[in-house]
């Protein structure tokens, strides 16, 4: 069962921006394929993608990406046998040789999880698994299907609107199944539409399909998103709110500029504290910048008992960046996204070391997403617990929260870490 050609197209994102997919074939047949996210608030420590320069596609280009797959890579990979019960280590072991950087700046971690990805579900479909078991037979885990974060209000860096905080989800944690907590976010997102309509606020959308208003405050995000649970008839004890701040789009030298005016991360620690009083805030994820240590620590031992605090940018799923943060105590949560690491195997080890140290775990979409489904297989076969892929609106967000769907008619477990 060998990898007889590797073959790298460049294809379109849910933005419009070129990306990355890789086809892969053993014994001469087509046998899977694999695309890649890109975000738009990329964390600083995040692996490079490889993007061309120059004017085409505004600079954003990943021909030289595409081609190290089909020349450098193809020539290491055209032959490796997929039977070896190693393969995937072994196959990520060669991508990193071949790299040689520490930020996969010489292959692009675009190109390389392209290949690391495509050969993963290769090796699923020689063993005759579906994809989320031969993940969890990878890392000797329980597949359970996680509870959704879904983003219904986008602000940030993902619309165009005056709203800091990027992405306002609701987590719909009082329900005993998958297809029942879908349902239940989705109602919340058309009541959301409604409420926002009511008050002659715009309905467009931003990068993940939530709506994209114009807001007098942040905190209106939050009164919104009661008013959307309240208003499809569901109470704020069985659906929660979990925010992505990403603060460090809106910090510089002087501070955070947010609510349009100067704070500093002290003064965010008291809001956010105000916050998790106020409303059913279950969940902050980077609510301050990627280095300001301090505050974290500060908001992890303030609440951390009654919050996921939760590392994104900070931790960027690299396990050095996540040592650091456990050692610490800077939150007590952290984001998985494959493709700020770059291979799958670096990705598994990052949720190991983040269970050994109890950290609750987020499987995570990009804000530049494709039809590909991976994530929720990943995020069912490691038993991560809690996967968060936008709204439940657009194919590039449906297609992960379908594929879901189809999971649990054969996986019954179904993790709740709220409850
Ligand atoms: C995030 C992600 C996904 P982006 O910050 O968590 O929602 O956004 O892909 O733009 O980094
Ligand atoms: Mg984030």
């Amino acid at each position: 069962m060998e990898i007889t050609k590797l073959f790298a197209r460049t294809i379109l994102d849910s933005r419009g921006n070129p990306t990355v997919e890789v086809d892969c074939f053993v014994n001469d047949n087509f046998i899977s394929r694999a695309a890649v996210p890109s975000g738009a608030s990329t964390g600083a420590y995040e692996a490079i993608e490889l993007r061309d320069g120059g004017e085409n596609w505004g600079g954003k280009g990943v021909s030289l990406a595409v081609a190290n797959i089909n020349d450098m890579i193809s020539k290491e990979l055209v032959g490796f046998d997929l039977n070896s019960p190693n393969s995937q280590i072994e196959i990520d072991e060669i991508l990193l040789e071949l790299d040689g950087t520490e930020n996969k700046s010489n292959l692009g971690a675009n190109a390389m999880l392209g290949v690391s990805m495509a050969c993963l579900k290769a090796s699923a479909k020689l063993n005759k698994n579906p994809n989320w078991r031969h993940i969890s037979n990878l890392m000797g885990t329980t597949p359970s299907i996680p509870i959704p974060m879904m983003n219904i209000l986008n602000g940030g860096a993902h619309a165009s609107s005056d709203v800091d905080i990027q992405e306002f989800m609701v987590i719909p944690h009082g329900f005993s199944s998958f297809s029942d907590a879908l349902r239940a976010g989705t109602e919340c997102y058309h009541s959301l539409k409604l409420e926002l309509k009511r008050d002659g606020l715009i309905t467009g959308i931003g990068d993940e399909g939530g709506f994209a208003p114009n807001l007098p405050t942040n905190e209106h995000g939050l009164e919104y998103m009661v008013r959307a649970i309240e208003g499809a008839g569901y109470s704020t004890e069985e659906i929660g709110i979990a925010l992505d701040v990403a603060a460090t789009e809106f910090y510089s030298k002087d501070g955070y500029k947010f609510d349009k005016k100067k704070s500093t991360g002290e003064e965010l620690v008291e809001i956010y504290e105000g916050w998790i009083e106020k409303y059913p805030l279950l969940s902050i994820e980077d609510p301050f910048d990627e280095d300001d240590w301090e505050s974290w620590n500060l908001l992890t031992k303030n609440c951390g008992d009654q919050c996921q605090i939760v590392g994104d940018d900070l931790y960027v799923t690299q396990t050095k960046r996540l040592e650091k943060g456990i050692n610490l105590k800077s939150s007590n949560s952290i984001l998985i996204k494959l493709n700020q690491v770059g291979t799958v195997t670096e990705t598994f080890e990052t949720l190991k070391l983040a269970w050994n140290a109890d950290f609750k775990t987020i499987i995570s979409h990009r804000s530049g997403e494709t039809s590909d489904a991976i994530i929720a297989d990943l995020a069912t076969g490691s038993g991560a617990g809690q996967i968060k892929t936008g709204a439940p609106a657009r194919s590039d967000r449906t297609s992960k929260y379908n594929q879901l769907l189809r999971i649990s008619e054969s996986v019954t477990s179904y993790f709740n870490p709220f409850s």
